[in-house]
């Protein structure tokens, strides 16, 4: 049955040099609603959903979105698909059979895991396909490394049922464009098939794409910069199906959950484009709506979400955030400098004492501040770091992350990247450093792009340092203060140190017996930490209701 041409194990340069596709990203497209005649299913195939990955904890903190949407985009003739989440337990390669389709979902980190698992899945004689943002930018190299049949550009919510009816005719396409769907295309994810005891907080998307410009993020280019904002119904289901179930804190999984600035407006309404203003207060409107449908639900749910800094703003948006009892949200400070900011098209951002006091708003107006700090940016300096946890001190963010700067595929830095490897490539083991993601983790360097004034290694140690100082037992106990009993104290000095173990030591760490004994650490605190982060089931609990005419009162931004 397997008809395609045998799969390339060896890797050809050539073949990768090309330019980040760019095609890929810019032509997605919206596509029609499938309409698809009910395929005839052969006997005893299955659909398998794997999420790879190199590590796996046993429990995990956050749940790969995807793996549950795809589950509720395949539809009910093929049964329920088979989930393995690697993050959790490796694949046994065993489970898949000849004639079964397995969809693995792909982002930069793990694709070259992603791509062993392909080849595996097709050794067993199943049909292959990939997904996933990386899939969405290289869908040629699934195919080429990878094993796959066929691979899946943007959004799977639509095509997939497209993809698993050809695959059951024994004719899947090499390609599928799966464009950006609209928001009332959205599946509610399928929490009926979460497996019980693994995860400590479920994930729901209430919002896709950011009308920002970051140099180093491909949101803006794969998800677009308008914003697609989810009905406020789908997602309350989701979160009320949760809630049912026993979870009280939940991930809002979302690119910026602030779509509109003021700025937005004000510029609308200068321009004379009054359609314009009101779609705007229209998208703000309904962030309140579902804010105010959050507010209703169980006063011991807590939510965490993703928003740019300018929300500082508008504190009528961050109270509403406070009573949806949205807790906490990562912020991109990326820098604490001017020129930092500069670097990466972020000067909406504020330095300074600016920066500090508006941190500190959404402290004030009861929202957690995550901060997100990027180094080795090329106006970084030794004290750099040093200023920076002193920032994320003063400004008193509850919980910090320190990344390495990375060139991630289809953002602005790493087309620049790319550029200028052209003319001098370096290679890793014949590998060009431009597809870093293909070089065996052992051998990958921590770090790609040159810094001018320091070296790799002490931007590593740097950052490492920097993690351990945020990150120490006191440093920890005393931010914990912000919960006041002692369970919650507990439970905030466990999620730090699992947050630590899983994200610095495991990912920045070239040890491989630091790496280890991380791994096995973080194992072991994920697991009581999970239980801190359940609540008893309410199996009875309603949906809330949209109060009347709500966006007719919802505040509109005077600007
Ligand atoms: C929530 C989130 C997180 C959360 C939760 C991660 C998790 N376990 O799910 C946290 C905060 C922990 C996180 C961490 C990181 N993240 Co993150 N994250 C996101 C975010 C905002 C949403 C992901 C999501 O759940 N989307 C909802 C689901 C439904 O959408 P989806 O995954 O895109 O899947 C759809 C399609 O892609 C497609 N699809 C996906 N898989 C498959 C498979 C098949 C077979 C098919 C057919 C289709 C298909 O169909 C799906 C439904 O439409 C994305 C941004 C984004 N817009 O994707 C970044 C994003 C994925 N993260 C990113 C990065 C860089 C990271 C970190 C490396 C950051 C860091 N430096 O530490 C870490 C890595 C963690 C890890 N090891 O996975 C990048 C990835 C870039 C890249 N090229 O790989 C993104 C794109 C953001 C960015 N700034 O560019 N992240
Ligand atoms: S980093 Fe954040 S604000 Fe910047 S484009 Fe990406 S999602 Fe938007």
């Amino acid at each position: 049955m397997d008809s395609s041409p045998p799969v390339s194990q060896t890797f050809n340069p050539a073949l990768h040099c090309a330019r980040a596709p760019e095609d890929t990203i810019l032509n997605l497209i919206n596509i029609e609603t499938a309409n698809l005649a009910p395929a005839i299913i052969p006997k005893g195939m299955r659909v398998h959903l794997v999420n790879p990955s190199d590590m796996s904890f046993g429990t995990a903190v956050i749940t790969p979105r995807w793996l549950y949407v795809l589950a509720s985009a395949t539809p009910a003739t093929f049964g329920d698909p088979v989930i393995c989440d690697e993050t959790l337990q490796q694949l046994d390669p065993a489970s898949i059979n000849p004639g079964d389709v397995v969809g693995i979902g792909i982002h930069t980190g793990n694709a070259l895991r992603g791509y062993e698992v392909g080849k595996l899945a097709r050794a067993r004689g199943a049909w292959v396909v990939f997904g996933g943002i990386h899939a969405t930018l290289y869908p040629v190299e699934g195919l080429q490394l990878g094993g796959a049949h066929a691979a899946v550009k943007g959004d799977g919510d639509v095509i997939w049922a497209e993809v698993l009816s050809d695959c059951a005719k024994g004719e899947p396409k090499a390609m599928y464009d799966g464009g950006r769907i609209e928001p009332e295309q959205f599946l509610n994810a399928r929490w009926d098939l979460l497996p019980a005891d693994s995860y400590i907080w479920p994930s729901v998307q209430t919002i896709r794409g950011c009308a920002k410009h970051c140099s180093f993020c491909s949101v803006w280019r794969t998800d677009g910069q308008r914003p697609r904002q989810r009905q406020s119904d789908g997602v309350i289901q989701e979160i009320v199906e949760l809630r049912r179930k026993g979870f009280r804190f939940i991930a809002l999984a979302d690119d910026n959950f602030y779509p509109v600035t003021f700025t937005d407006i004000r510029l609308a309404q200068q321009q004379g484009n009054q359609q314009r203003a009101a779609q705007l207060q229209d998208t703000r409107a309904q962030r309140f709506e579902l804010m105010d449908r959050l507010a209703q639900l169980p006063k011991d749910m807590v939510f965490y979400t993703q928003i740019t800094m300018e929300a500082a703003e508008d504190t009528d948006f961050l109270d509403a955030m406070n009573r949806a009892r949205i807790r906490g949200a990562l912020v991109g400070v990326e820098a604490v400098t001017e020129e930092g900011l500069k670097a990466v098209f972020k000067d909406f951002n504020l330095s300074g004492d600016n920066l500090v006091r508006q941190l500190q708003t959404f402290r004030d107006h009861g929202v957690h501040v995550l901060g997100s700090f990027i180094f080795g940016l090329p106006t970084d300096r030794p004290d750099t770091f040093d200023a920076t946890v002193a920032l994320a001190k003063k400004a008193d963010v509850t919980f910090a992350q320190f990344v390495m700067m990375t060139p991630f595929p289809g953002t602005v830095d790493f087309n620049n990247w790319e550029k200028v490897q052209a003319e001098d490539p370096q290679l890793v083991e014949g590998t060009p450093i431009t597809r870093y993601w293909l070089i065996p983790p052992h051998i990958r360097p921590k770090m790609f792009t040159p810094h001018p004034t320091m070296s790799s290694d002490e931007i590593r140690e740097r950052t490492q340092g920097v993690w351990d100082e945020f990150y120490s037992l006191a440093a920890v106990w005393h931010r914990s203060r912000c919960v006041k009993s002692l369970k919650g104290r507990l439970a905030f000095v466990l999620i730090s140190r699992l947050y630590r173990q899983m994200y610095a030591k495991t990912g920045i760490s070239t040890d491989s017996a630091r790496k280890k004994k991380a791994n096995w650490s973080a194992r072991w605190i994920a697991k009581p930490c999970r239980l801190l982060f359940l609540a008893k089931p309410m199996p009875e609990l309603k949906i809330p209701v949209l109060t009347p005419a709500f966006v007719a009162v919802a505040p509109q931004a005077s600007v």
